[in-house]
Protein backbone atom coordinates (compact mmCIF):
# COMPACT_ATOMS: atom_id res chain seq x y z
CA UNK A 1 0.00 0.00 0.00
CA UNK A 2 1.29 3.97 -0.64
CA UNK A 3 2.33 5.71 2.10
CA UNK A 4 0.32 9.26 1.27
CA UNK A 5 1.88 12.37 2.65
CA UNK A 6 -0.01 14.80 5.23
CA UNK A 7 0.72 18.57 3.81
CA UNK A 8 -0.68 21.35 5.13
CA UNK A 9 -2.05 23.94 2.84
CA UNK A 10 -0.25 27.32 2.58
CA UNK A 11 -3.27 29.66 2.53
CA UNK A 12 -0.58 32.84 2.40
CA UNK A 13 0.29 31.65 -1.20
CA UNK A 14 -3.26 32.88 -3.07
CA UNK A 15 -2.31 32.61 -6.38
CA UNK A 16 -4.90 30.20 -7.41
CA UNK A 17 -6.63 33.69 -7.42
CA UNK A 18 -5.22 34.93 -10.38
CA UNK A 19 -5.96 33.68 -14.47
CA UNK A 20 -9.54 33.13 -14.89
CA UNK A 21 -11.16 33.29 -12.00
CA UNK A 22 -14.65 34.71 -12.19
CA UNK A 23 -15.89 36.71 -8.89
CA UNK A 24 -18.04 34.37 -8.01
CA UNK A 25 -14.98 32.06 -7.47
CA UNK A 26 -13.27 34.61 -6.09
CA UNK A 27 -15.82 34.93 -3.17
CA UNK A 28 -15.74 30.51 -3.24
CA UNK A 29 -12.11 30.35 -2.95
CA UNK A 30 -11.13 33.37 0.05
CA UNK A 31 -14.39 32.02 2.19
CA UNK A 32 -12.59 29.38 3.38
CA UNK A 33 -10.92 28.45 6.28
CA UNK A 34 -7.77 26.74 6.14
CA UNK A 35 -7.72 23.27 6.22
CA UNK A 36 -5.42 21.03 6.59
CA UNK A 37 -6.25 17.68 4.31
CA UNK A 38 -4.23 14.68 2.85
CA UNK A 39 -1.72 14.98 -0.36
CA UNK A 40 -2.44 12.51 -3.33
CA UNK A 41 0.26 10.77 -4.36
CA UNK A 42 -0.25 12.38 -7.97
CA UNK A 43 2.58 10.78 -9.54
CA UNK A 44 1.05 7.81 -10.95
CA UNK A 45 -2.72 8.24 -10.58
CA UNK A 46 -3.65 11.88 -11.11
CA UNK A 47 -0.85 13.71 -13.13
CA UNK A 48 -2.93 16.78 -14.53
CA UNK A 49 -3.84 20.06 -13.59
CA UNK A 50 -7.07 22.34 -12.86
CA UNK A 51 -8.57 23.22 -15.91
CA UNK A 52 -8.71 26.91 -16.44
CA UNK A 53 -12.44 27.42 -15.54
CA UNK A 54 -11.58 26.06 -11.61
CA UNK A 55 -8.46 27.22 -11.54
CA UNK A 56 -9.36 28.89 -7.91
CA UNK A 57 -10.49 24.81 -6.54
CA UNK A 58 -7.85 23.34 -4.24
CA UNK A 59 -6.00 20.98 -6.45
CA UNK A 60 -4.71 18.88 -3.18
CA UNK A 61 -8.23 18.11 -2.57
CA UNK A 62 -9.12 16.77 -6.20
CA UNK A 63 -8.91 14.22 -8.80
CA UNK A 64 -8.59 15.39 -12.35
CA UNK A 65 -10.10 12.03 -14.11
CA UNK A 66 -10.55 15.10 -17.06
CA UNK A 67 -11.32 18.51 -17.69
CA UNK A 68 -15.17 17.84 -17.23
CA UNK A 69 -14.95 15.40 -14.34
CA UNK A 70 -13.03 16.30 -10.94
CA UNK A 71 -13.61 14.18 -7.50
CA UNK A 72 -12.34 15.20 -4.17
CA UNK A 73 -10.44 12.86 -2.37
CA UNK A 74 -12.03 10.50 -0.01
CA UNK A 75 -10.48 12.47 2.76
CA UNK A 76 -11.45 16.00 1.81
CA UNK A 77 -14.85 16.35 1.60
CA UNK A 78 -16.28 15.01 5.55
CA UNK A 79 -14.44 16.46 8.10
CA UNK A 80 -17.12 19.14 8.77
CA UNK A 81 -20.37 18.55 7.20
CA UNK A 82 -20.41 21.55 4.42
CA UNK A 83 -18.21 20.56 2.13
CA UNK A 84 -16.06 23.81 1.13
CA UNK A 85 -16.83 24.64 -2.53
CA UNK A 86 -13.02 24.61 -3.33
CA UNK A 87 -13.09 20.32 -2.57
CA UNK A 88 -16.63 20.22 -4.32
CA UNK A 89 -15.99 17.55 -7.57
CA UNK A 90 -17.63 19.02 -10.65
CA UNK A 91 -19.29 17.06 -13.56
CA UNK A 92 -19.83 18.94 -16.63
CA UNK A 93 -21.71 17.57 -19.83
CA UNK A 94 -21.45 20.88 -21.34
CA UNK A 95 -18.87 23.02 -20.52
CA UNK A 96 -19.46 25.90 -17.95
CA UNK A 97 -20.93 29.20 -19.31
CA UNK A 98 -18.41 32.37 -19.09
CA UNK A 99 -18.88 35.90 -17.19
CA UNK A 100 -19.28 36.68 -21.14
CA UNK A 101 -21.96 34.46 -21.76
CA UNK A 102 -23.95 34.99 -18.57
CA UNK A 103 -23.66 38.71 -18.55
CA UNK A 104 -25.48 40.46 -16.05
CA UNK A 105 -26.67 38.06 -13.76
CA UNK A 106 -29.58 40.40 -11.94
CA UNK A 107 -30.91 40.41 -15.82
CA UNK A 108 -30.18 36.35 -16.21
CA UNK A 109 -33.86 35.36 -17.40
CA UNK A 110 -36.11 31.97 -15.78
CA UNK A 111 -38.82 31.53 -18.50
CA UNK A 112 -41.70 29.57 -16.33
CA UNK A 113 -43.94 27.00 -18.40
CA UNK A 114 -46.80 24.39 -18.44
CA UNK A 115 -48.32 27.32 -15.12
CA UNK A 116 -51.77 28.72 -15.46
CA UNK A 117 -50.02 32.42 -16.19
CA UNK A 118 -46.64 31.91 -18.11
CA UNK A 119 -44.04 34.47 -17.26
CA UNK A 120 -40.44 35.00 -17.64
CA UNK A 121 -38.49 36.36 -14.79
CA UNK A 122 -34.67 38.11 -14.24
CA UNK A 123 -32.77 36.73 -11.23
CA UNK A 124 -33.91 40.33 -9.72
CA UNK A 125 -37.07 39.81 -10.43
CA UNK A 126 -37.09 35.78 -8.82
CA UNK A 127 -35.43 37.40 -5.34
CA UNK A 128 -38.13 39.46 -4.52
CA UNK A 129 -40.41 36.30 -4.40
CA UNK A 130 -39.02 34.79 -1.60
CA UNK A 131 -35.60 32.54 -0.37
CA UNK A 132 -34.60 29.55 1.87
CA UNK A 133 -31.72 27.80 2.59
CA UNK A 134 -31.28 24.22 2.64
CA UNK A 135 -28.77 21.65 2.52
CA UNK A 136 -28.69 18.84 0.30
CA UNK A 137 -26.38 16.00 -0.59
CA UNK A 138 -25.15 16.47 -4.11
CA UNK A 139 -23.89 13.06 -5.87
CA UNK A 140 -23.31 12.46 -9.32
CA UNK A 141 -25.15 9.29 -10.29
CA UNK A 142 -22.26 7.46 -11.49
CA UNK A 143 -20.33 8.09 -7.95
CA UNK A 144 -18.91 4.95 -6.91
CA UNK A 145 -18.54 4.00 -10.71
CA UNK A 146 -15.09 3.00 -10.26
CA UNK A 147 -15.44 -0.02 -8.38
CA UNK A 148 -17.51 -1.87 -11.26
CA UNK A 149 -15.37 -4.04 -12.47
CA UNK A 150 -17.00 -4.44 -15.88
CA UNK A 151 -15.24 -0.94 -16.93
CA UNK A 152 -18.45 1.54 -17.23
CA UNK A 153 -18.00 4.05 -19.53
CA UNK A 154 -17.31 7.19 -17.81
CA UNK A 155 -15.31 9.46 -14.76
CA UNK A 156 -14.17 6.29 -12.91
CA UNK A 157 -14.87 7.91 -9.83
CA UNK A 158 -14.90 6.39 -6.03
CA UNK A 159 -16.39 8.05 -3.21
CA UNK A 160 -15.49 11.95 -3.95
CA UNK A 161 -18.78 13.03 -6.48
CA UNK A 162 -20.35 13.81 -3.60
CA UNK A 163 -20.48 17.07 -1.08
CA UNK A 164 -22.88 18.46 1.19
CA UNK A 165 -23.87 21.98 0.03
CA UNK A 166 -25.77 24.72 1.71
CA UNK A 167 -27.74 26.49 -1.03
CA UNK A 168 -30.32 29.97 -0.87
CA UNK A 169 -32.53 30.74 -3.23
CA UNK A 170 -36.91 31.10 -3.80
CA UNK A 171 -38.56 27.90 -3.62
CA UNK A 172 -40.00 26.48 -6.61
CA UNK A 173 -43.16 26.81 -4.40
CA UNK A 174 -43.24 30.34 -4.57
CA UNK A 175 -42.68 30.73 -7.82
CA UNK A 176 -45.88 28.63 -9.05
CA UNK A 177 -48.16 30.70 -7.01
CA UNK A 178 -46.64 33.94 -8.89
CA UNK A 179 -47.40 31.95 -12.12
CA UNK A 180 -51.17 31.06 -10.72
CA UNK A 181 -50.70 27.81 -9.70
CA UNK A 182 -49.47 24.76 -12.26
CA UNK A 183 -51.22 23.56 -15.48
CA UNK A 184 -53.89 20.96 -15.14
CA UNK A 185 -52.69 17.71 -16.47
CA UNK A 186 -49.01 18.27 -15.49
CA UNK A 187 -46.89 15.16 -14.32
CA UNK A 188 -43.43 16.31 -14.12
CA UNK A 189 -41.37 18.97 -13.11
CA UNK A 190 -38.76 20.06 -15.93
CA UNK A 191 -35.82 21.99 -15.71
CA UNK A 192 -33.62 23.12 -19.17
CA UNK A 193 -30.40 24.41 -18.92
CA UNK A 194 -28.97 26.83 -21.34
CA UNK A 195 -25.13 25.61 -21.86
CA UNK A 196 -25.52 23.94 -24.87
CA UNK A 197 -23.31 25.50 -27.04
CA UNK A 198 -25.44 26.58 -30.19
CA UNK A 199 -23.92 24.53 -32.73
CA UNK A 200 -24.71 21.08 -31.37
CA UNK A 201 -28.12 19.34 -31.99
CA UNK A 202 -30.55 20.85 -29.16
CA UNK A 203 -31.99 17.33 -28.50
CA UNK A 204 -28.59 15.49 -27.81
CA UNK A 205 -26.85 18.12 -26.18
CA UNK A 206 -29.27 20.09 -23.86
CA UNK A 207 -29.16 19.24 -20.47
CA UNK A 208 -32.82 19.01 -19.63
CA UNK A 209 -34.41 16.85 -17.01
CA UNK A 210 -37.54 15.94 -15.35
CA UNK A 211 -38.87 14.74 -12.19
CA UNK A 212 -41.99 13.41 -10.37
CA UNK A 213 -44.17 16.77 -10.09
CA UNK A 214 -44.55 16.49 -6.49
CA UNK A 215 -40.62 16.85 -6.03
CA UNK A 216 -41.20 20.81 -7.17
CA UNK A 217 -42.87 21.46 -3.13
CA UNK A 218 -39.24 20.56 -1.78
CA UNK A 219 -37.16 22.25 -4.67
CA UNK A 220 -35.38 25.67 -4.51
CA UNK A 221 -34.13 27.57 -7.88
CA UNK A 222 -30.67 28.63 -5.96
CA UNK A 223 -28.05 31.45 -6.96
CA UNK A 224 -26.12 31.39 -3.98
CA UNK A 225 -24.02 28.11 -2.62
CA UNK A 226 -22.06 27.84 1.18
CA UNK A 227 -22.78 31.74 1.17
CA UNK A 228 -21.52 32.70 -1.55
CA UNK A 229 -22.79 33.74 -5.55
CA UNK A 230 -23.21 30.61 -7.62
CA UNK A 231 -19.56 30.21 -9.32
CA UNK A 232 -20.04 29.85 -13.04
CA UNK A 233 -18.72 26.26 -12.50
CA UNK A 234 -21.62 24.71 -10.57
CA UNK A 235 -24.27 26.42 -12.45
CA UNK A 236 -24.08 30.26 -11.83
CA UNK A 237 -26.32 32.13 -11.85
CA UNK A 238 -29.25 29.98 -11.10
CA UNK A 239 -29.40 26.18 -10.59
CA UNK A 240 -32.31 23.92 -9.52
CA UNK A 241 -31.71 21.57 -6.29
CA UNK A 242 -34.32 19.06 -6.24
CA UNK A 243 -33.50 17.74 -2.63
CA UNK A 244 -32.64 14.17 -2.51
CA UNK A 245 -32.35 13.65 -6.68
CA UNK A 246 -29.26 12.45 -8.39
CA UNK A 247 -26.71 15.31 -9.66
CA UNK A 248 -28.29 15.47 -13.05
CA UNK A 249 -31.20 16.44 -12.10
CA UNK A 250 -29.77 19.79 -10.29
CA UNK A 251 -29.68 21.46 -13.52
CA UNK A 252 -27.06 24.16 -13.37
CA UNK A 253 -27.40 27.62 -15.77
CA UNK A 254 -30.95 26.97 -15.61
CA UNK A 255 -33.11 28.63 -17.90
CA UNK A 256 -36.57 27.09 -18.09
CA UNK A 257 -38.75 25.78 -15.32
CA UNK A 258 -41.61 23.72 -16.87
CA UNK A 259 -44.55 21.74 -15.70
CA UNK A 260 -44.94 18.99 -17.93
CA UNK A 261 -47.23 16.31 -18.81
CA UNK A 262 -44.40 14.13 -20.52
CA UNK A 263 -41.03 13.28 -19.28
CA UNK A 264 -38.29 15.41 -21.55
CA UNK A 265 -37.43 13.46 -25.02
CA UNK A 266 -33.81 14.71 -24.74
CA UNK A 267 -31.25 12.10 -25.12
CA UNK A 268 -29.88 12.96 -21.73
CA UNK A 269 -33.46 12.52 -19.95
CA UNK A 270 -34.45 9.73 -22.79
CA UNK A 271 -31.56 7.31 -22.89
CA UNK A 272 -28.63 8.39 -20.59
CA UNK A 273 -29.01 7.89 -16.64
CA UNK A 274 -31.28 4.98 -17.10
CA UNK A 275 -30.19 2.24 -14.92
CA UNK A 276 -30.09 -1.04 -16.81
CA UNK A 277 -28.90 -4.25 -17.34
CA UNK A 278 -25.23 -4.47 -18.50
CA UNK A 279 -25.48 -5.39 -22.39
CA UNK A 280 -29.13 -3.57 -22.38
CA UNK A 281 -30.22 0.47 -22.76
CA UNK A 282 -33.40 2.10 -23.47
CA UNK A 283 -35.87 4.36 -21.87
CA UNK A 284 -37.91 2.00 -20.60
CA UNK A 285 -35.15 1.50 -17.59
CA UNK A 286 -35.72 3.51 -14.37
CA UNK A 287 -34.37 7.19 -14.74
CA UNK A 288 -31.10 8.04 -12.00
CA UNK A 289 -33.67 9.96 -9.83
CA UNK A 290 -33.80 9.16 -6.06
CA UNK A 291 -30.37 8.85 -4.34
CA UNK A 292 -30.42 5.31 -2.11
CA UNK A 293 -29.30 5.80 1.01
CA UNK A 294 -25.37 5.21 1.26
CA UNK A 295 -22.76 5.98 3.70
CA UNK A 296 -18.58 5.97 3.72
CA UNK A 297 -15.98 6.41 6.13
CA UNK A 298 -13.80 9.72 5.38
CA UNK A 299 -11.10 9.21 8.01
CA UNK A 300 -8.80 6.75 8.75
CA UNK A 301 -8.41 6.24 5.19
CA UNK A 302 -5.13 5.13 3.22
CA UNK A 303 -4.90 8.55 2.45
CA UNK A 304 -4.91 10.29 5.89
CA UNK A 305 -1.03 8.73 6.76
CA UNK A 306 -0.41 5.83 9.49
CA UNK A 307 -2.71 4.62 11.78
CA UNK A 308 -1.76 4.15 15.37
CA UNK A 309 -2.98 1.20 17.34
CA UNK A 310 -5.20 2.16 20.38
CA UNK A 311 -8.30 4.09 20.43
CA UNK A 312 -9.01 5.51 16.71
CA UNK A 313 -12.02 7.39 15.74
CA UNK A 314 -13.49 6.18 12.70
CA UNK A 315 -15.40 8.96 10.94
CA UNK A 316 -18.14 9.21 7.73
CA UNK A 317 -20.59 10.64 6.33
CA UNK A 318 -23.85 9.20 5.23
CA UNK A 319 -27.15 9.88 3.15
CA UNK A 320 -30.62 9.19 3.01
CA UNK A 321 -31.21 10.49 -0.19
CA UNK A 322 -34.70 11.58 0.34
CA UNK A 323 -35.39 9.80 3.56
CA UNK A 324 -34.38 10.63 7.04
CA UNK A 325 -31.25 8.53 8.38
CA UNK A 326 -32.04 6.50 10.97
CA UNK A 327 -28.74 4.85 11.68
CA UNK A 328 -25.10 4.00 10.74
CA UNK A 329 -23.16 0.89 11.90
CA UNK A 330 -19.70 0.28 11.90
CA UNK A 331 -17.36 -2.87 11.20
CA UNK A 332 -13.82 -3.18 11.74
CA UNK A 333 -13.44 -6.80 10.86
CA UNK A 334 -15.48 -6.69 7.23
CA UNK A 335 -18.86 -8.17 8.99
CA UNK A 336 -19.87 -8.05 13.03
CA UNK A 337 -21.54 -4.32 13.07
CA UNK A 338 -21.84 -1.76 15.79
CA UNK A 339 -23.72 1.15 16.36
CA UNK A 340 -21.83 4.84 15.12
CA UNK A 341 -22.91 7.86 16.77
CA UNK A 342 -23.80 11.02 15.50
CA UNK A 343 -22.14 13.93 15.57
CA UNK A 344 -22.26 17.31 14.29
CA UNK A 345 -25.45 19.57 13.89
CA UNK A 346 -28.62 17.82 11.83
CA UNK A 347 -28.96 19.77 8.66
CA UNK A 348 -31.93 18.37 7.90
CA UNK A 349 -32.58 14.83 5.98
CA UNK A 350 -31.38 15.87 2.73
CA UNK A 351 -28.10 16.72 4.00
CA UNK A 352 -25.65 14.18 5.16
CA UNK A 353 -24.51 13.10 8.73
CA UNK A 354 -21.38 12.85 10.36
CA UNK A 355 -20.75 9.73 12.18
CA UNK A 356 -17.86 8.46 14.64
CA UNK A 357 -17.47 5.12 15.77
CA UNK A 358 -14.24 4.75 18.63
CA UNK A 359 -12.83 1.48 18.33
CA UNK A 360 -9.97 0.11 19.43
CA UNK A 361 -7.60 -1.14 16.75
CA UNK A 362 -4.91 -3.81 16.74
CA UNK A 363 -1.69 -3.71 14.56
CA UNK A 364 -2.08 -5.31 11.80
CA UNK A 365 -4.49 -5.15 8.68
CA UNK A 366 -8.35 -4.23 9.37
CA UNK A 367 -11.09 -3.63 6.91
CA UNK A 368 -13.39 -0.99 8.22
CA UNK A 369 -16.95 -0.41 6.40
CA UNK A 370 -20.32 1.61 7.03
CA UNK A 371 -23.76 0.50 6.80
CA UNK A 372 -26.42 3.19 6.48
CA UNK A 373 -30.28 3.09 7.34
CA UNK A 374 -32.79 5.05 6.72
CA UNK A 375 -36.78 4.73 6.06
CA UNK A 376 -35.75 1.23 6.33
CA UNK A 377 -33.40 0.84 4.08
CA UNK A 378 -30.47 -0.50 5.02
CA UNK A 379 -27.52 -0.49 2.22
CA UNK A 380 -26.69 -3.88 0.26
CA UNK A 381 -23.33 -5.47 0.52
CA UNK A 382 -22.62 -5.71 -3.03
CA UNK A 383 -23.34 -3.34 -6.11
CA UNK A 384 -26.17 -3.74 -7.92
CA UNK A 385 -24.54 -4.40 -11.79
CA UNK A 386 -25.60 -1.69 -14.24
CA UNK A 387 -24.69 -0.98 -17.54
CA UNK A 388 -23.10 2.67 -16.73
CA UNK A 389 -22.07 1.98 -13.26
CA UNK A 390 -24.90 4.22 -11.45
CA UNK A 391 -26.11 4.46 -8.66
CA UNK A 392 -23.61 2.17 -6.25
CA UNK A 393 -24.74 2.17 -2.68
CA UNK A 394 -22.95 -0.94 -1.50
CA UNK A 395 -21.28 -1.31 1.82
CA UNK A 396 -18.25 -3.51 0.72
CA UNK A 397 -16.62 -1.65 -1.94
CA UNK A 398 -16.83 1.54 -0.41
CA UNK A 399 -14.66 0.12 2.39
CA UNK A 400 -11.18 0.92 3.39
CA UNK A 401 -8.39 -1.46 4.44
CA UNK A 402 -6.14 0.10 6.66
CA UNK A 403 -2.40 -0.82 8.30
CA UNK A 404 -2.39 0.01 11.95
CA UNK A 405 0.98 -0.11 13.44
N1 LIG B 1 -26.83 22.58 -17.26
C1 LIG B 1 -26.16 21.54 -16.75
N2 LIG B 1 -26.55 21.00 -15.60
C2 LIG B 1 -25.90 19.94 -15.08
C3 LIG B 1 -24.80 19.36 -15.75
C4 LIG B 1 -24.39 19.96 -16.98
O1 LIG B 1 -23.41 19.55 -17.62
N3 LIG B 1 -25.09 21.05 -17.44
N4 LIG B 1 -24.20 18.24 -15.20
C5 LIG B 1 -25.01 17.44 -14.26
C6 LIG B 1 -24.32 16.37 -13.56
S1 LIG B 1 -24.13 14.91 -14.37
C7 LIG B 1 -23.99 16.50 -12.24
S2 LIG B 1 -23.38 15.19 -11.36
C8 LIG B 1 -24.07 17.79 -11.55
C9 LIG B 1 -22.69 18.25 -11.15
O2 LIG B 1 -22.73 19.46 -10.47
P1 LIG B 1 -21.39 20.23 -10.11
O3 LIG B 1 -20.52 20.27 -11.33
O4 LIG B 1 -21.84 21.56 -9.64
O5 LIG B 1 -20.73 19.44 -9.01
O6 LIG B 1 -24.67 18.79 -12.34
C10 LIG B 1 -25.67 18.35 -13.24
N5 LIG B 1 -26.32 19.46 -13.87
MO1 LIG C 1 -23.55 13.32 -12.80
Amino acid sequence: MKKRIIKKIDTSKRNFLTGSATLAGVAAATSVLPISIAKANHEDSDPKGLPDFIKWKNREALIVHSKKGIEAHRSAIGESIITPIRNVYIRNNMPTMTDAQIGDRNKWKLSVEGVKKPKTFTLAQLKKLGQTTIATVLQCSGNGRGFFEHGPKGSQWRTGAASCILWTGVPVKKIVSACGGIASGAKYMTCTGVDAPKDLDPKKATVERSVPLLVYKESILAWEMNGVPLPNAHGGPLRSVPPGYFGINNVKHLGKLAFTETESDVKYMKTSYRISPIGKKGPEYPSCWEMPVKSWIVRPTDETGVVKSGKVQIAGVAMGGTKKISNVRVSIDGGTWKKAKFVGPYLGKYAWRQFVFEANLAPGSHNLASKATAGGDSQPELRYENRRGYAHNGWKDHSVNVEVV
